[in-house]
């Protein structure tokens, strides 16, 4: 099949989707989908316009900004400023939430990661963009969007945006999860992987190990049984890390494993962020059969606290997020 015959995420969106989606949710996955290509072109041109290198301030959990978590922050912003749908906008490189006029009845507040592995953008690897829209239950300007979303609001679609040696958008809008290929020449997504599912085990972990000797003693054990030569079947497992979120849990997404970014000895909630990393790659990984834990319980059970909320994470497939559970528990014994 060549590339003008495989379906775009416009027609994806109109024609398959479109009958389970709200036609809200059409608009808002194009914006998303514009705004990523616009982010994917800053990447890819970064290193000749100048914009690779410390931007010179911090985010709002103290990580020292690139130039390119600010460029594309901005793009997000712009890109649903004017949609009449967002009623507020949390990123991670934003200290408060960004609240929107809206114009619908329906309105979404949605929490992105610009761009997540910022680390990456400096070398030219992989680094990702990560989203979710929240529908709300309230109508017009948000007065507090955080209250709104510890009102349980229900996911209306999540996703992500790899930018790699190509640009993938991957969503779920809670009916099955789908994998769109950006085809440069022609500036359209176009379906690539049609209802991806979780591999039920892997051979692969991704994590820090970095902090091996900071982890809690299980967490280690942990390691230890994945990589013992005494492992009943399927191991040694092999260690794949990206540094970018989005690239490790794709890889275990398409070919099975587990991703775990802990809690340790100085950071007792673990790194990565509830609303705007965790919370939607849970629920896209989940609605594609796979699981998410904090090692205690689910991710999707967590009521946010605060915007920018850290929570240890383990997600892929389900053999081995229930190894990890196990092992929380039990202290691997
Ligand atoms: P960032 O959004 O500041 O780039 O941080 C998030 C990233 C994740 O994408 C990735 O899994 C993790 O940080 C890597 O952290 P570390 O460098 O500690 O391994």
């Amino acid at each position: 099949m060549n590339s003008q015959e495989k379906i775009t995420l416009g027609s994806f969106l109109l024609k398959k989707d479109g009958a389970r989606l709200d036609p809200a949710l059409n608009v808002l996955m194009t914006r998303l989908a514009q705004a990523a290509k616009t982010i994917s072109h800053e990447i890819r041109n970064a290193s000749i316009s100048g914009n690779l290198g410390m931007a010179g301030g911090e985010n709002p959990t103290g990580d020292e900004q690139k130039k390119l978590d600010v460029a594309a922050n901005e793009i997000v912003l712009e890109t649903f400023a004017d949609s009449g749908r967002v009623a507020a906008v949390v990123s991670e490189e934003l200290e408060a939430a960004r609240c929107l006029d809206t114009a619908y009845p329906d309105s979404y507040i949605l929490c992105v990661d610009p761009v997540g592995g910022s680390s990456n953008l400096d070398i030219n690897g992989t680094v990702g963009t990560i989203f979710s829209f929240y529908r709300r239950k309230r109508t017009g300007r948000s007065q507090d969007p955080l209250a709104e979303l510890q009102d349980r609001l229900p996911i209306a679609a999540a996703g992500y945006v790899m930018y790699g040696p190509g640009t993938i958008l991957v969503f779920t809008g809670g009916a099955g999860v789908n994998g769109f290929t950006l085809d440069n020449r022609r500036g359209e997504f176009l379906l690539t992987q049609e209802l991806i599912r979780s591999p039920a085990r892997g051979s692969y972990y991704s994590a820090n190990l970095g902090k091996y000797g900071q982890w809690d003693p299980y967490i280690r054990k942990f390691v230890d049984h994945l990589t013992g030569k005494d492992l009943a079947s399927n191991g040694p497992y092999s260690l794949r890390y990206v540094g970018a979120m989005v690239a490790d849990i794709h890889r275990n997404l398409l070919e099975g494993g587990i991703f775990f970014y802990p809690e340790d000895e100085k950071n007792r909630n673990g790194k990565l962020r509830l609303l705007y990393e965790c919370a939607p790659m849970a629920f896209l990984v989940e609605q594609a059969g796979g699981r998410a834990t904090t090692g205690r319980g689910s991710i999707l059970d967590i009521r946010p606290e605060s915007l920018h909320q850290q929570v240890p994470i383990a997600i892929g497939s389900p053999f081995e997020v229930d190894l990890y559970e196990k092992f929380c528990r039990e202290g691997g014994e």
